[in-house]
């Protein structure tokens, strides 16, 4: 019989497939790092109770945080956190006409009580907060700790080994 060890840490939900170019993002970080998660839509005005679903049975299923994205008027992760008390991290995925600053703005601006943390518009948000994810589950395990700071050191030598060319 599965366990919880055996399903998740962290789930990865978006409005619409539409939202998946970003979010991929997020995935090929926990693939890099090896984090089990899963990846799904789950829209909430279209659905709206596999949404809370989702979010009441998250912390019983082992999820240690969900990482959220959507666009336009981008309630998923408001929702998702006013349902569990199981991390949320918000990306908001750039819209048509406002270009995600409405995204940004739905989620970034929860009243007190309710947070969601939130991350920049797009796919560096999406990978930032699947790496802050990372972070929070490095606590509970040394493996992915050295992982992390292994991908550091690389960012590092990378940054180091830049050459600007000449000017004009
Ligand atoms: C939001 O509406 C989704 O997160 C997506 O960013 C946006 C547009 O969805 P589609 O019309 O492309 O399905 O719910």
């Amino acid at each position: 019989m599965p366990t919880e060890q055996d399903g998740p840490k962290i789930g990865v939900l978006m409005g619409s497939s539409s939202d998946w170019e970003v979010m991929r993002h997020a995935v090929a970080i926990l693939e890099e790092f090896g984090v089990a998660h899963e990846a799904k839509v789950v829209s909430a005005h279209r659905m709206p109770d596999e949404m809370f679903a989702y979010a009441e049975s998250a912390r019983a299923r082992g999820l240690r945080a969900i990482i959220a994205g959507a666009g336009g008027a981008a309630h998923l992760p408001g929702m998702l956190a006013a349902k569990t008390t199981v991390p949320v991290l918000g990306v908001p995925v750039a819209s048509k006409y406002l270009r995600g600053v409405d995204s940004l703005h739905s989620i970034v601006q929860m009243p007190r009580g309710v947070p969601v943390a939130t991350f920049a518009i797009g796919e560096a948000g999406a990978a930032n907060a699947a790496l802050f994810a990372v972070a929070l589950l490095a606590g509970e395990c040394p493996d992915t700790c050295a992982k992390l700071d292994a991908f550091r050191v690389r960012q590092r030598q990378a940054a180091e080994a830049m050459v600007l060319p000449p000017p004009a």
